[in-house]
């Protein structure tokens, strides 16, 4: 069974780097300690995205952290990343694992309980719930309660990570709630050092007992 720790899970966003520049800040973000990595691309071709999927995965090796293919089943198998992240528009979590086998993780979006259900009984391995604040990254979603993502952790057995806006000075909102984990893009992707930004989420998400 595949193992992962999705404690703090770097979710990245290349606009407005370079491609060195992304892949250094990806690289300090690893030095930093973050434990599960999503490379997440809107913009790019089929080929570009497997290009810079080849390049950060080989990164993410380095480091031991598994690398997470947003939207993407293809992607994910062409560079044999560790596994995909799936949302409501993209293909259901079931014709995901029917592709991609038992071995590789599959992460799903979920915002209500039987979303998340659901989700978990096509066989997803984590769940991200959100958005729990506003966000400046570009995504389609809507905020989520903090009542409902306990919910949603009370009512699966797989690891439920929270998304949206999360920095190291807000997660004290998610304090007693039993999630696995938190994801972040902005608070590591755009900070002056994304290696410092790493660790002090990670220490600031240890001192309130989250992971
Ligand atoms: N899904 C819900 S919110 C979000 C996604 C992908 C973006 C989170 O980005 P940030 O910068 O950590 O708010
Ligand atoms: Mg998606």
């Amino acid at each position: 069974m595949k193992k992962f720790d999705p404690s703090l899970y770097f979710i990245t966003d290349s606009a407005n780097y370079t491609e060195e520049e992304f892949l250094y800040r990806v690289e300090q973000a690893l030095k930093g300690g973050v434990t599960l990595l999503q490379l997440r691309e809107k913009n790019k071709s089929t080929r570009e995205y497997i290009g810079l999927a080849e390049k950060v995965h080989a990164i993410a090796k380095r480091y031991n952290v598994p690398l997470i293919i947003d939207d993407r089943v293809d992607v994910a198998l062409a560079v044999d990343a560790e596994g995909v992240h799936l949302g409501a528009e993209d293909m259901t979590i079931a014709q995901a694992r029917k592709i991609l086998g038992e071995e590789k993780i599959i992460g799903a979006t979920a915002k209500t309980v039987p979303w998340a259900l659901d989700v978990y009984s096509q066989g997803a391995d984590y769940l991200g719930v959100g958005a729990i604040y506003p966000t400046t990254t570009k995504v389609k979603t809507v905020l989520t309660s903090t009542d409902t993502l306990r919910d949603i952790c009370k009512a699966v057995p797989i690891p439920v990570n929270a998304i949206g806006g999360l920095n190291k000075g807000n997660i004290d909102i998610l304090a007693g709630i039993p999630i696995a984990g938190i994801c972040a893009v902005s608070a590591i992707m755009k900070a002056d050092e994304p290696k410092k930004a790493a660790v002090e989420l990670k220490e600031r998400a240890k001192e309130l007992n989250l992971i």
